[in-house]
């Protein structure tokens, strides 16, 4: 931004000439009151990777291609010198890009392979069209780029049918448009799908005008707003109270490939431990230490896999962070070890207040370290918050971080295994957490939306100094566009309520749209107490949501599964294992995920984009787990059949075999102890035992069943690792590809081992191969005839057949 600009050799005369008749100095009367917009093309210069414009009156435009199908659009506005922001950005080393640049009488065109883009020269405007032409986004020709006093907008044209997904943890529909939305993190206590802004504030959104999508992010901190089509039928718009406007645009046509290349940008989530996918407890609060054991027991003794219990706030001896009531928590080192024997993790909540109080080590420090944010003339701000009268850390500068972290190591080295951010809004009693404050990375109108993210990236980065070798697992409430890069996200403080139950749904689709895949909502709802029936349903949900965790808020009715009744504990336990057995075909989506950035729970329009009735909001809380697995859980009060829209391809009911053709709504039975699952041909679907925890040791030969709907085509990568150290990245991993053949006479199951670099156990391999008409002639595992380990269950036409020696065969042909 800083940099000069060189003579404008590539000004065409006609262009020179313009800027003579038109050019004239800003107008002081623009700069009272109203806009100024962008005016006409000055002149123009070009660049490594397109173009630097210079547009009335006197501002910069510089315009971009990071790689062929992201552009990067930066405004350099003539009466303010904005700096550009960088932490959200991963990897910025742009790659060779070829941009051919063609001048034309009205505009200037930059072309790469996927993408053109078209600046019009009277008045400077941006238009973004795909190889064939086609317009993808444009600026109002009569608006485009405009500034009012320190806010900067940009205006888009909007078409009749474009839709908007994305802008992170957001109500309202999965569609976000026809409302002006607000990024600006809040701790929103009760909020209901109508309330903005929430906790995060991710500036990313994805467009679909015409059957092809294209994404935004606008890289911009400060308080901003995106109107996707409200009160006006002219316009969408973008607009930050501050900074520079800084905006990349991704080009698709797929959603999958605008999402890809917006975590390109913004980072992906790295694998976390694998306990993390289990199945968590908490509740504000669980104490003494006593109750805390006995919970852990009671899932054991229950035979209620589950892997994670919560600390939340009462654990800290007056809401002291890094401290332990010396009463209710005698001795954590010991409780720890305790858990941990039981094969529990323990994962506390670290909120950013420290207590202002003298002789308290945590504040001390900090006062000595300048750790704390100040007002502009220097004193330390303090606010109210838990610990009563509190300074607030500034994780924007690296020693504040390191200070923080040696802390966490701490509490690590006593046997905690992760770290829950809540309160990182920041929230304040009073709400109001004064914008004048200033970090080392700016006052708190640039960073406030940063807070979150900075905390979460000081905290993993010092986990992964103190401990090279283990995956941290941080879980934040607030955050911004990035914090897929270090922590998984949970919804805040939901209701337990049918409507939130749905809500919980859309807000972690939009979530997933927007590039943070780690993501659960409070199981059974944190504010109030649940119903027996809603509390099934929810944990039925919950078993299918990336992260798995019941909580629920201080003083409500107890809310673990057993708290119900038995029947209810039954269907609870059924509902845990299905995420435990799970697990093998739920970490290989994470590892899909930590690749490409595609979410784990995806919208139906994600694998079917031009399928419209996979928009509809009536089959908005249907969801896929990869491309073949199609949850349709039940959301609605009493609801024993439940419709469901089946997108192209054809589709078994997991639970009654049953074969449905797609591109259709049909009417499925949904018992109380069901969640609706179906599985499209071609699908093959990894499953593992039941076990307790992750980690589990269990007696005799493990198995692996592999549940395959055959069809031509269809695959599925498993990948496994050790789970929680970081080796992984140096190879120690084994990918298995397994892939279907099929032709009139029958079907074929492929195995190949794609990278060999970790050795699983030996284990038993079952493949159940559904629908399945008749009972098969043959069946041969590597050529080799079969003849004892295979039945053939008549009435619902499954065929399984077992593999006792799992590390050679590769092939199983069925005639
Ligand atoms: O002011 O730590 O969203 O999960 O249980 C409330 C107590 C503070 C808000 C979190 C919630 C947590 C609660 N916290």
């Amino acid at each position: 931004m800083t940099e000069t600009p060189r003579a404008g050799r590539g000004a065409q005369s006609g262009a020179v000439l313009l800027a003579g008749i038109l050019f004239s100095p800003p107008s002081t009367a623009a700069q009272a009151d109203g806009y100024t917009f962008l005016g006409a093309l000055v002149e123009f210069e070009e660049t490594v990777r397109g173009v630097d414009l210079r547009c009335q009156p006197g501002a910069r435009l510089e315009v971009s291609f990071v790689d062929p199908g992201t552009v990067r659009v930066t405004l350099d506005r003539p009466d303010r010198e904005e700096v550009v922001l960088m932490a959200p950005l991963v990897d910025l080393e742009p790659g060779r890009v070829e941009v051919e640049i063609v001048e034309e009488p009205d505009r200037i065109l930059l072309r790469s392979t996927d993408l053109d883009v078209a600046l019009e020269r009277s008045p400077c405007r941006v238009t973004f069209l795909d190889k064939e032409g086609a317009v993808l986004s444009r600026d109002e020709p009569g608006l485009g780029i405009g500034w009012d006093g320190d806010e900067v907008r940009n205006w888009k044209t909007i078409d009749e049918g474009e839709r908007f997904f994305g802008l992170g943890e957001k109500g309202g529909n999965v569609d976000k448009r026809g409302r002006e939305w607000e990024l600006w993190t809040s701790d929103m206590y009760g909020y209901d799908s109508e309330t903005d802004p929430l906790y995060q504030s991710i500036p990313f959104f994805i467009g679909l005008r015409d059957g092809r999508a294209y994404g935004i992010y606008l890289n911009n901190s400060y308080r901003s707003r995106f109107n996707l089509g409200a009160g006006n039928h002219r316009y969408y718009s973008f607009a930050a109270e501050g900074g520079a406007l800084d905006y990349f645009f991704f080009a698709g046509p797929g959603i999958p490939r605008v999402v890809e290349r917006y975590t390109e940008l913004t980072g992906r989530m790295p694998l976390p431990p694998k306990w993390a996918l289990g199945y968590q407890q908490s509740r504000w609060s669980y104490y003494p230490g006593d109750q805390v054991s006995d919970l852990a027991r009671t899932f054991r003794e229950k035979r209620i896999p589950a892997d994670v219990i919560y600390l939340d706030i009462h654990y800290m001896d007056g809401y002291r962070v890094f401290t332990w009531d010396p009463e209710r928590f005698p001795d954590p080192e010991g409780l720890l070890a305790e858990l941990g024997a039981m094969g529990f993790k323990v994962v506390p909540i670290v909120d950013p207040g420290v207590k202002q109080e003298e002789g308290y080590v945590v504040a001390d420090e900090g006062l000595a370290g300048d750790h704390f944010v100040k007002y502009p003339d220097g004193q330390v701000f303090v606010g109210s918050v838990w610990p009563g009268r509190s300074y607030f850390p500034d994780y924007t500068r690296a020693p504040a971080r390191a200070w923080w972290g040696g802390h966490l190591e701490r509490l690590m080295d006593q046997g905690i295994d992760g770290i829950w951010n809540d309160m990182n809004e920041p929230a304040v009693w009073g709400k109001a957490f004064p914008v004048e404050v200033e970090s080392e990375a700016g006052s708190f109108k640039r960073i406030r939306n940063l807070y979150a993210f900075y905390m979460a990236m000081g905290s993993y980065e010092e986990l992964v100094e103190a401990r090279p070798h283990e995956r941290p697992f941080i879980l934040t409430r607030a955050g911004f566009a990035g914090i897929q890069r270090y922590a998984a996200v949970w919804t805040g403080d939901n209701t337990a309520s049918w409507e939130h139950l749905e809500l919980a749904i859309r807000m972690l689709i939009g979530l997933g749209l927007s590039g943070v895949p780690f993501v659960g909502a409070d199981v059974g709802g944190f504010i109030g107490g649940p119903s027996p029936e809603l509390f099934v349903r929810w944990i039925q949900v919950g078993a299918l949501t990336p992260f798995y965790r019941n909580h629920t808020a201080i003083e409500t009715p107890p809310q673990e599964p057993w708290a119900f009744g038995k029947e209810v504990e039954a269907i609870a336990r059924q509902a845990i294992e299905l995420r435990y057995r799970m697990l093998p075909y739920l970490y290989s989506l994470f590892r899909e995920s930590s690749r490409t950035g595609a979410p784990i729970l995806r919208p139906l329009f994600w694998h079917h984009q031009a399928d419209t009735t996979a928009y509809r909001p009536e089959y908005e809380h249907q969801f896929h787990l990869g491309e073949y697995l199609l949850a349709a859980p039940v959301t609605r009060d009493g609801a024993r059949r439940q419709d469901v829209y089946l997108p192209e391809g054809r589709w078994l009911d997991l639970a009654t075999e049953e074969v449905y053709d797609g591109s259709r709504t049909v009417t499925v039975d949904a018992p109380l102890d069901r969640i609706p699952l179906f599985l499209r041909a071609g699908g093959i679907l990894p499953l593992q035992e039941v076990v307790q925890f992750v980690g589990e040791e269990t007696a005799g030969p493990l198995r692996l069943v592999l549940e395959v709907f055959p069809a031509v085509g269809g695959s599925f990568e498993l990948y496994e690792d050790d789970g929680t150290s970081f080796a992984y990245r140096d190879g120690a991993y084994r990918t298995t590809l397994f892939s279907l053949t099929a032709d009139e006479n029958g079907f074929e199951l492929v195995r190949e081992v794609i990278h060999d670099g970790y050795a699983v156990p030996d284990r038993v391999v079952e493949v159940r191969f559904h629908a399945v008409e008749s009972p098969p002639d043959e069946i041969a595992i590597d050529g080799r005839r079969l003849s004892e380990e295979f039945s053939y269950d008549v009435e619902r036409r499954v065929l399984t057949v077992r593999v006792r020696s799992p590390g050679i065969w590769q092939t199983i042909t069925v005639r």
